[in-house]
């Protein structure tokens, strides 16, 4: 197209150019060009059949222009808002009340740090009181190993550093299991232990204003040095990909830094069963079972 446009301006030229003329009664000399010569030819005469008009000038201003217009609509699309990360684009519209009533269905919340037993507690409770046991941190381990999930690597570099997953995703997830449960039962009504979550305020906020008020949390207390023994005596055969000296530091930092605040909100509100768990399992489980029958009756 360029070529075609630069014959096609050379032959326009051709027929506008008039050789220079000396002009009547001048006295001064005019620099007549030589014959078939152009005014503003610099370079040696052309050959016979050689086209004498240079092209380069026309092919350089429509570069030039070409270049400029897509500098242009560059800067306008960099200036462009960037599309907001996947995991806020999945965030559910906000609600007015809960999806479920804290009538039909019971939640609690159970926490402590990383190590301190939540796993192995709820596991006794599901057997003696049919409750059903979500863990945050296997839902988000699924979701990290399903096939096309769109968060996969995401939640697996968040698990490693011991960072807190992106809230829109754990919320859906657990939202998810939780109707998923209830369609199964009938009536609706369920007794949900959440393993794990909330794990920083604005997820504790968020569950609670959007999915279902909880009852209370229930609190393994328990010591680092005693959960960094129990995480590296596991992590000889877990293969998890956190349970290893560099990520459970980062574990125990996120804990003390994001997820403590929240028991202590929880705690102001009256709202945390305090349970020790530095014992053996055994001990641990029969502490747990005393202080839930005294706070929610004997059949809960
Ligand atoms: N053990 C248990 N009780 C014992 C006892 N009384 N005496 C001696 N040994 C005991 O137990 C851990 C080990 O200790 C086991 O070997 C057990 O036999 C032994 P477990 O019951 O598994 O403890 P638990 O508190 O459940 O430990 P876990 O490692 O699961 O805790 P984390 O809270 O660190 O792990 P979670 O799976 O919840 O989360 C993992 C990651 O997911 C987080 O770090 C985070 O990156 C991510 N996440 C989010 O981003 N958001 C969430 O909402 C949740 C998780
Ligand atoms: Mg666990």
């Amino acid at each position: 197209m360029a070529h075609a446009l630069s014959r096609m301006l050379s032959r326009r030229m051709c027929q506008q150019w008039t050789p220079l003329q000396k002009t009547p009664g001048s006295t001064s000399r005019v620099l007549r060009q030589p014959a078939g010569r152009h005014a503003y030819a610099t370079g040696p005469n052309p050959r016979p059949g050689q086209n004498p008009f240079k092209i380069w000038p026309f092919i350089a201003i429509t570069l030039a222009g070409t270049g400029s217009y897509i500098l242009m609509v560059r800067s306008r699309t960099d200036m462009a808002p960037p599309p907001p990360p996947p995991h806020e684009q999945i965030a559910a519209p906000k609600k007015d009340t809960p999806t479920f009533s804290p009538a039909s269905v019971t939640v609690l919340f159970v926490l402590g740090g990383p190590g301190a037993g939540k796993g192995t507690q709820c596991a006794n409770l599901v057997r003696d009181y049919h409750f059903t046991h979500l863990s945050a941190g296997d839902l988000l381990r699924a979701e990290q190993d399903r096939e096309g999930s769109e968060f996969g690597s995401l939640i697996k570099e968040y698990i490693r550093d011991g960072k807190i997953v992106p809230m829109e995703v754990t919320v859906q997830l657990l939202e998810n299991a939780m109707t998923a449960t209830l369609e199964k039962t009938k009536g609706g009504r369920g007794k949900f232990l959440i393993d794990g979550f909330p794990r920083q305020m604005d997820q504790a906020l968020k569950f609670e204003e959007s999915v279902c008020p909880a009852k209370f949390v229930l609190f393994f207390d328990c010591p680092e040095q005693e959960m960094q023994r129990r995480l590296l005596d596991r992590g000889k055969t877990s293969g998890r990909s956190d349970d290893n000296a560099e990520s459970i530091k980062k574990r125990f930092k996120t804990f003390v830094e994001t997820s403590m605040p929240v028991v202590d909100y929880f705690d102001g509100q009256g709202r945390v069963v305090k349970v020790v768990a530095t014992k053996s399992p055994e001990q641990v489980y029969k502490e747990t079972r005393e202080k839930l029958e005294a706070r929610l009756g004997k059949n809960f």
